[in-house]
């Protein structure tokens, strides 16, 4: 018997070095020291020995099932460290390849336009203020002495919604609904951006849908130098300090007097190139002194209280600042269009 548990020890060792595997391992140790194990086996015949030798043989079989036991376990840890390494070999991330490429976005040509513009009027103390889109007859035209049936509304022909209900053709109905808000108390100090709508057949330089951005302060004794400072400041702020504007004589509904506003051209500084088309200034945007009629119907006593506003296009002004030749760029999502704005 004691042959056979050297032979055992020896055999189950033998296997445990070879054993690659913890199912393997297991297998072995559930074969040798198992319930119906041949050391189990060993110990139940224990009682054919002759009493004296029980003890020795008993003493034996503990010792073998111990080396065997300590085979196990210390084969199992070093089978379980291999596992570990050859995962965290397998796992192991290569911290210097390059990762994979997350697809940055930009923000789109108009949105950094017009974030550029309200950051330069907020920085002047403006608020940004917005309204709806849809709007009435009366904040979109009347408000804005535009009275029913005037003829100027027909240069901002509309789709009406219902025969009082229309998408707004400009944001001036947000400052007038502003300005009805202060109760005739003054300042007014906005800008308004926004989507309008013009029912109008698209082309390079028209879209049904555009932008605008309105402005306005009104006050007591503003006048139009406090309109030529803040435009300049505009201009010199969003095309160069060296710029300078012009202003010309023009009309709107709701400023008296009305003028359109030329910055100096900043491809070739006045001299004259296609951008300006040899003229040297470039319009961006049309102003005026608020018209009273404008004031009184908003609630400001227009004795008291003067006022400036303006208007402009980002588009137009996104046009120029990217020499972008087609207004319908901006709205057609044309990925090879609009990743040439990737800000650095
Ligand atoms: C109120 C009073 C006056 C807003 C103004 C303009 C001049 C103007 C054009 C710019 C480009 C329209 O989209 S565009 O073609 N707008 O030239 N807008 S003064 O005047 C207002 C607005 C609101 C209560």
């Amino acid at each position: 018997m004691k042959e056979r548990l050297m032979t055992l020890q020896e055999e189950a060792v033998e296997k445990i070095e070879q054993a690659s595997s913890l199912k393997e391992l297991q297998d072995i140790r559930v074969e040798y020291l198992g319930k119906k194990g041949p050391i189990t086996e060993v110990l139940r015949g224990m009682g054919k020995l002759p009493a004296e030798e029980r003890p020795k043989m008993g003493q034996l079989a503990n010792e073998v099932r111990e080396v065997i036991t300590t085979k196990v376990e210390s084969k199992q840890e070093k089978l379980e460290r291999e596992e570990l390494d050859r995962q965290l070999s397998n796992e192991t991330i290569d911290v210097t390849l390059p990762g994979r490429p997350i697809r940055q976005g930009n923000a789109h040509p108009l949105t950094a336009v017009i974030e550029e513009i309200e950051d330069l009027f907020i920085g002047m103390g403006f608020s940004v203020a917005e309204g709806p889109e849809v709007e009435t007859d009366y904040y979109n035209f009347e408000a804005l002495n535009l009275p029913k049936n005037h003829p100027a509304r027909d240069m901002q022909d509309s789709f009406f919604i219902t025969e009082d209900l229309l998408l707004r053709t400009q944001t001036s109905p947000v400052q007038a609904r502003t300005m009805e808000k202060h109760k005739g108390k003054g300042p007014v100090k906005i800008i308004s951006p926004g989507k309008v709508y013009r029912r109008d057949t698209d082309d390079a330089t028209h879209s049904h849908q555009f932008m605008q951005i309105e402005g306005l302060l009104v006050d007591k004794n503003i006048r139009m130098s406090d309109l030529k400072g803040t435009l300049t400041l505009f201009a010199q702020k969003l095309f160069g300090e060296e710029r300078e504007i012009r202003l010309r004589p023009s009309f709107f509904p709701f400023t008296e007097p009305s003028v359109e506003v030329d910055v100096s051209c900043f491809k070739c500084n006045g001299a004259g190139c296609s951008i300006c088309k040899r003229t040297g200034w470039i319009e961006i945007l049309g102003a005026g002194m608020v018209h009273p009629n404008v004031l009184e119907m908003a609630g400001f006593d227009s004795k008291e209280y003067t006022g400036f506003a303006f208007g402009m296009g980002p588009e137009r002004i996104a046009m120029l600042k990217y020499g972008i030749d087609d207004i319908r760029h901006f709205y057609a999502n044309d990925l090879r269009f609009l990743e040439q704005f990737k800000r650095a």
